[in-house]
């Protein structure tokens, strides 16, 4: 039975099960007793597993198919009805074309099935930046993992009857038909607030709300309103005065948001009084606020983390985050004590185990375990180092945005840009080694733009624009940053130690929006002496602290030539402003 009289919502509803015609439509109402019938229901079925209940309460691990591991890029869509609105970075298939092609394949996907119907706010409700959206799908893990992910149920309706348009929300499909990767699609029907997803039961392909709303569909919005979606974390850095700076950050698919946005100050900086709260660690809404800064919210409740790497040494804090209440997805399952282990968790890998397809496995044939993009969902409040601000309506202020990605020569370990403008230079020319987040070849360098290339639901060239034109809307904007934390040695081993020590360059970086610390000016922008990052209890000496910070001239020629040839790509669409931002670096390096 409905949970609403929502008229628009009842219609669209009843429209997609007469479509799909499932033998029973269920309402999540948001309730712990109904989650709790699910969970149970999905454990009869075999769908989910419950881990040990004194060493894991409240967990579950799931093995999604062995064709259905990550995003898949190549089957992703944007249908708007110009083809010219998507643009040359995204797939495009005219929507009148899109929707009778996938009619057919949910004419009756849902028969012998239920049919669950999910109302999901992105933010909490409450907020005036809340967006609303309802979720169908044939699946309870899809259920359990967006409870975590969003904010879910009757509390959603209500907010959504109460808004200024009731039959705005967005609406997502999803069902998983029979895992056919031939007939997998993700598709963004922009202009329609629409999102059909059939074929996979993955992460970031079937959880809606996450990357196909809450970047997609609201990168459109947001240009049409005014404020920016985006690929990023947001953390703030407590300083030893108890001033707390925020920055947000856009790294690619598995290239270290997460272990960024909950970091742990290495032991000299956690004496001095550091510490890092973490706002959000995968997606920013970022809007101006009255007094002309720019202020993020974390669209999301919950982590969808990469597992692999991740111990107490690397991230304690999403470690400590996951032992309650949290669906493990591809990991190894431990027999002897029904528990679950990933590599890079710790040096015992389980003897007695069934590795991420379920098959008995163990480490001595050199094969891995658990699926290189495993994942934990993980409700965020369950981070020892949550942000009090975490569910602040109008979120937190941006002193500074950070780009990255994965770089093995080119990129220093940090730089700035010389201003606005030239910061989305920079972000428009990020490039990083693609990762097992997504289908296809792992470690090949592409273009990816502010980390938005698979998450820009419109023409990126008019994205440019959009930054551009943001930046001319800001009357304190956040200072523009790039980091790497990949560079490799001549043995391809990564030089910087990473993680918790990132907070050495973040603090320069911070200091930097504050004005507290010096620059030089170098061909490709602002960078720090060597001296003005500290080394202190490090195991890093001053040359190879040069060396990380050092700009290769040569390849730098490269890099301007490839990212003329990227930029050709959008034709009149790229903006003036970033051709010259492109010459004047070509000047640089002559
Ligand atoms: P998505 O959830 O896919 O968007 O990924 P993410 O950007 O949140 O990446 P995450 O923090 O999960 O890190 C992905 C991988 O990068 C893990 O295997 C980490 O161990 C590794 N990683 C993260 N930070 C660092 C770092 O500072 N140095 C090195 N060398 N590796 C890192
Ligand atoms: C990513 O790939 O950037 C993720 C995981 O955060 S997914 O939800 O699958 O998109
Ligand atoms: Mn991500």
């Amino acid at each position: 039975m409905s949970l609403t009289n929502n008229k628009a919502v009842n219609a669209w509803v009843e429209e997609m099960a007469s479509m799909t015609r499932p033998d029973e439509v269920v309402w999540i109402d948001g309730s712990e007793e109904q989650l709790n019938a699910l969970r149970a229901q999905s454990v009869a079925s075999g769908e989910i597993l419950e881990l040990n209940r004194e060493k894991l309460p409240g967990c579950y691990l799931h093995r999604t198919a062995v064709n259905d591991v990550a995003r898949v890029e190549h089957r992703t869509f944007i249908c708007s009805r110009k083809q010219e609105d998507a643009g040359p970075t995204n797939n495009w298939m005219d929507p009148v074309e899109m929707y009778a092609k996938l009619r057919k394949l949910y004419d009756g996907a849902m028969k012998g099935r239920t049919m669950y119907v999910i109302p999901f706010s992105m933010t909490v409700p409450e907020s005036p930046f809340a967006k609303f959206g309802i979720e169908l799908t044939d699946s309870i893990y899809v259920v359990l993992n967006m409870a975590i992910m969003t904010r879910i149920g009757v509390r959603v309706l209500k907010c959504l009857d109460a808004s200024k348009d009731p039959s705005d929300f967005t609406k997502g499909l999803h069902a998983k038909a029979g895992i056919d990767e031939e007939n997998r699609y993700i598709v963004q029907f922009p202009e329609d607030n629409a999102i059909w997803s059939i074929n996979s039961g993955y992460g970031g392909n079937v959880l809606l709300g996450k990357k196909c709303f809450a970047l997609r569909i609201a990168s459109y919005l947001g240009r049409n309103e005014g404020w920016m979606a985006e690929h990023m974390l947001i953390l703030g850095l407590e300083n030893p005065k108890g001033e707390v700076r925020y920055v947000a950050a856009a790294f690619p698919s598995a290239c270290g948001k997460t272990n960024l946005a909950m970091l742990i100050p290495p032991e000299v900086y956690k004496k001095k009084g550091y510490k890092v709260w973490c706002v959000g660690d995968d997606i920013a809404w970022l809007r101006v606020g009255p007094d002309g800064r720019l202020w993020a919210v974390n669209p999301e409740a919950g982590f969808f983390g990469v597992a692999p790497g991740t111990n107490m040494k690397s991230n304690p804090n999403a470690l400590q985050t996951c032992q309650k209440n949290t669906i493990f997805t591809n990991v190894v399952h431990n027999l002897d004590d029904n528990t679950i282990w990933w590599e890079g968790l710790d040096k015992n890998p389980p003897k007695n185990a069934l590795n991420w397809k379920g098959e008995k496995w163990d480490s001595s044939d050199g094969s891995v375990g658990a699926h290189p993009n495993s994942r934990f969902t993980a409700p965020a409040a369950q981070c020892p180092c949550i942000s009090s601000e975490f569910e602040a309506p109008q979120g937190v202020p941006i002193s500074a945005l950070i780009f990255g990605g994965r770089r093995a020569k080119t990129a220093p370990l940090v730089y700035q840009s010389r201003d606005w403008d030239h910061g989305v230079f920079v972000g428009s020319i990020m490039a990083s080694e693609t990762t097992a987040a997504a289908a296809g070849a792992v470690g090949v360098v592409r273009r990816d733009p502010m980390a938005m290339l698979p998450f820009c639901g419109y023409h990126m060239g008019d994205y440019f624009t959009h930054w551009l034109e943001m930046g001319k809307n800001i009357p304190n904007p956040p200072k523009i940053f790039n980091v790497n934390w990949f560079r490799t040695d001549e043995n391809g081993k990564f030089i910087w130690p990473g993680y918790g020590e990132n907070l050495r360059v973040l603090d320069w970086i911070v200091r930097r929006a504050f004005g507290e610390a010096d620059a030089v000016e170098g061909p490709i922008g602002w960078l720090p002496r060597a001296e003005d990052i500290s080394l202190e209890d490090l195991d890093v000496s001053l040359d190879t602290l040069k060396n990380l910070l050092s700009v290769d001239k040569t390849l730098w020629r490269e890099e301007a030539k490839g990212i003329h040839e990227f930029y050709a790509k959008f034709g009149d669409k790229l903006p003036a402003k970033l051709k010259e931002e492109l010459s004047t670096l070509e000047k640089n390096l002559a």
